[in-house]
C-alpha cells in the first residue's frame, strides 16, 4: 500500500512528507521534483512569503545513489521563514480559517492551529505527489494540471498532448491554457489587491495514459473516484470536486450523457486496449474505475481567507466583536492551487497502480503491467 503522511508547521523548521509503500528501483529526478516546488510557489498574486521562501526538498531516508530502495522515504521542505518560537497567538479568529474551530476543539490557541491548517504544508504534499509522477512516468502516464477559471473570468480548457498543454500554460502567468487573457487577468487580481480582497478560482488536472481498472467497484474505500474527491477535497480551500462532466451531468439526459463504446484494432497495443469512446463525460473514470480514457478532475477553491480588510471578528478573550487578524497573505492562490492538485491526483493514481501491480520493486511492477495487457488483449 503506497500511502503518505505530511509533518510540520507553517512557521516551524520544516515540513516533512513520510511515504510508505514506495517501490523499490525508481531513480529519482531531483530537478523535477523541485520544480514541481517552484511553481507551487509562483503564480501571479502570491504573497510575500514566497520572496522568502526557496523550497527544495532534501530525502533523509529511502534513498541509495539516487534510487529509491522499497523503505520509507522521508522528504524535508525547509521554512527560511521559521520563527515559530517568537510569534504571538492571535485573539482575532479569521472567518473561512481553522481559527475558531481548531482552537476550541484543541482547548488551545489560535497560533497552535493555524500554522498547522496554512496551505504551507501543501509544499509537503507537493513533493509527495512529485515523486510519484516519476513512477507513473515509467508506465507512460502523464498528468497535468491548469487553472480554467478565476473570479468570474472563466478560460476553460485546449485540445492538444498534455505535453503541449503544459508548454503552453508554462506561458501563462497564472497557469491558464490562455496566456494570451493574462493581461486581463492580472489587472482583476491587482484591483481585488489594492481592495484588500482575494479572489479564489477552479483548477483541472488530467492524467493520460492510464491502465484500464485501476481502482475497483467492489468496495466503497477502493473506488479511485472516490479516494480522488477526498484526496483533493482535503486540500487547503478546497471547497468542490468534479471529475469528467460532473454537475452538469444532473441536468442532462442519460442519452447525452454516457460515452459510447466502440473499438479500434490500430489502438489494440495502448492501454486503452483498442476500446474508444467518442466523448469522455465519465473523466476516465466509470464505477470507480479507470476505463483507458484520460481521467479528468476539477476543483474549486475558495477565496483565501486572510483578508488584508478584515471581515468581522470577535476577540476571544473579550468576546467583543473586532476585526479579524491579518498578518499577510496572497491575493490569489489559484495558481498553486492547481499545482497542488495535480500532484495530489498523481499520489492517488500512483497509490492505485501500486495496487493493482504490486508494490516491491518497479521491475516486477513493470513485469505484471506487461502480463496484465497480454492477458487482457486475449480476451
Ligand atoms: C503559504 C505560506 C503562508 C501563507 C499561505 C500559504 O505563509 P505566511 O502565513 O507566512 O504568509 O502565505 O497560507 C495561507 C494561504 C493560509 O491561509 O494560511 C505557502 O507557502 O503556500
Amino acid at each position: 500500500m503506497l500511502r503518505y503522511l505530511t509533518a510540520g508547521e507553517s512557521h516551524g523548521p520544516a515540513l516533512v512528507a513520510l511515504i510508505d509503500g514506495f517501490p523499490a528501483g525508481l531513480t529519482v529526478d531531483q530537478a523535477a521534483l523541485d520544480h514541481e516546488l517552484v511553481r507551487r510557489q509562483g503564480g501571479y498574486g502570491r504573497g510575500g512569503r514566497q520572496r522568502i521562501e526557496t523550497d527544495s526538498a532534501t530525502f533523509l531516508s529511502g534513498l541509495w545513489r539516487g534510487v529509491t530502495l522499497g523503505s520509507p522515504l522521508a522528504l524535508e521542505v525547509i521554512n527560511r521563514d521559521a520563527k515559530l518560537e517568537r510569534l504571538e497567538d492571535v485573539d482575532r479568529p479569521r472567518p473561512g480559517h481553522a481559527d475558531l474551530a481548531g482552537a476550541v476543539k484543541h482547548l488551545g490557541s489560535v497560533r497552535s492551529v493555524l500554522e498547522r491548517a496554512s496551505a504551507r504544508e501543501t509544499a509537503a504534499r507537493v513533493a509527495a505527489g512529485a515523486l510519484a509522477r516519476q513512477l507513473l512516468a515509467v508506465f507512460g502516464i502523464d498528468v497535468a494540471g491548469w487553472v480554467v477559471s478565476l473570479g468570474d473570468l472563466e478560460f476553460g480548457g485546449r485540445e492538444g498532448s498534455l505535453a503541449e498543454l503544459r508548454s503552453l500554460r508554462d506561458t501563462s502567468a497564472i497557469y491558464s491554457l490562455h496566456p494570451e487573457r493574462d493581461p486581463e487577468v492580472t489587472e482583476m487580481i491587482d484591483r481585488i489587491g489594492k481592495e484588500g480582497d482575494t479572489v479564489g478560482g477552479i483548477v483541472e488536472a488530467q492524467v493520460t495514459g492510464l491502465p484500464v481498472g485501476l481502482g475497483s467497484h467492489i468496495q466503497w474505500d477502493r473506488k479511485l473516484d472516490g479516494r480522488l474527491a477526498q484526496a483533493v477535497m482535503s486540500i487547503q480551500a478546497i471547497k468542490g470536486v468534479e471529475i469528467g462532466m460532473g454537475f452538469e451531468t444532473a441536468r442532462r439526459r442519460g442519452s447525452e450523457v454516457h460515452d459510447e463504446i466502440g473499438y479500434d484494432e490500430s489502438l489494440r497495443n495502448t492501454p486503452q486496449l483498442g476500446f474508444v469512446r467518442p466523448t469522455n463525460n465519465a473523466g476516465g473514470l466509470e464505477a470507480g474505475m479507470t476505463n483507458g480514457q484520460p481521467l479528468v478532475l476539477r476543483a474549486a477553491m475558495k477565496p483565501i481567507a486572510t483578508l488584508r480588510k478584515p471581515l468581522g471578528s470577535i476577540n476571544l478573550a473579550t468576546k467583543q466583536p473586532e476585526s479579524a487578524a491579518y498578518e499577510r497573505s496572497d491575493v490569489c492562490a489559484v495558481s498553486a492551487c492547481s499545482v497542488i492538485v495535480e500532484n495530489v491526483v498523481a499520489f492517488e493514481v500512483a497509490a492505485a497502480l501500486v495496487e493493482k501491480f504490486g508494490g516491491d520493486s518497479v521491475e516486477e511492477m513493470q513485469a505484471r503491467f506487461e502480463q496484465f495487457h497480454t492477458l487482457a488483449r486475449q480476451r
